[in-house]
């Protein structure tokens, strides 16, 4: 196997979420740190390699992707012994895809980071009460997803909850979990929070990420 690197940072849900699946998966490789307050993300060589200019990104010997589901899904296919984190089967594959495709889509841009981007780039220290009502939204649908399963997109792991979890235990700095209204999203947080390297991979991160946001005193406007 080649070598493999992983740029980032631990505060990025999306860097969090491929650190989990190298961590699972249980690959070597060497994690460069990218300080986005610093725009090591904006040089020329950056962005010759990733023209997005986002975390994390990927380098596989000589090759370059970015995306954190497209990484995931890469990482699974190219490196694991069984196809467990990400279901060659069709329709259990589907429910994956539409799993990250949610997270994407509805959590990270829909939530996360229409809220997350004014506060930390330009300067905005209060969030409209219609953002922070995408994220309890966003924490109904998850609920309903784990209707009658224990994992976001069935009855075991895969990269659905690497990439879920990586922005659920974000989007509380601004609407915090109610546990008693959405029991099951607790109670599967608890079972990821079993895992030997949720911890270093996303527990550690995700409380940066929270400490970092709280710092900023953002308000709560109608
Ligand atoms: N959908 C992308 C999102 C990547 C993304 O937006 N990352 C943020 C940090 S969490 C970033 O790199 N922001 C800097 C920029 O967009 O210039 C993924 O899953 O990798």
């Amino acid at each position: 196997m080649g070598k493999l690197w992983l740029y980032g940072l631990d505060a990025s849900p999306p860097t969090r979420a491929c650190l989990l699946t190298l961590k699972a998966l249980e690959l070597p490789f060497e994690y460069v740190q990218v300080n986005l307050f610093a725009s090591e993300h904006l040089t020329e060589d950056y962005m010759k390699k990733n023209p997005q200019h986002t975390v994390p990104m990927l380098q596989d010997n000589e090759s370059y992707m970015w995306d954190s589901h497209a990484i995931m899904a890469y990482l699974v296919r190219k490196y694991a012994a069984t196809d467990e984190l990400y279901p060659r089967d069709l329709l259990q594959r589907a429910k994956v895809d539409q799993r990250l495709h949610f997270e994407s889509g509805v959590i990270f841009e829909g939530a996360l980071r229409r809220i997350t981007r004014p506060l930390l780039f330009y300067g905005a220290n209060t969030i409209e009460q219609a953002k922070v009502d995408h994220v309890d939204e966003v924490y109904n649908f998850v609920e309903t997803f784990l209707e009658g399963q224990d994992y976001i997109a069935g009855d075991h792991l895969t990269i659905a909850d690497f990439s879920v979890v990586s922005t659920i235990t974000s989007i509380g700095v601004y609407l915090e979990l109610d546990t008693a209204k959405y029991p099951k999203i607790a109670a599967w947080l608890e079972r990821l929070k079993e895992l030997p390297y949720y911890e270093e991979a996303n527990g550690k991160g995700a409380k940066q990420f929270v400490d970092l946001l709280k710092s900023k005193n953002f308000t709560i406007v109608a």
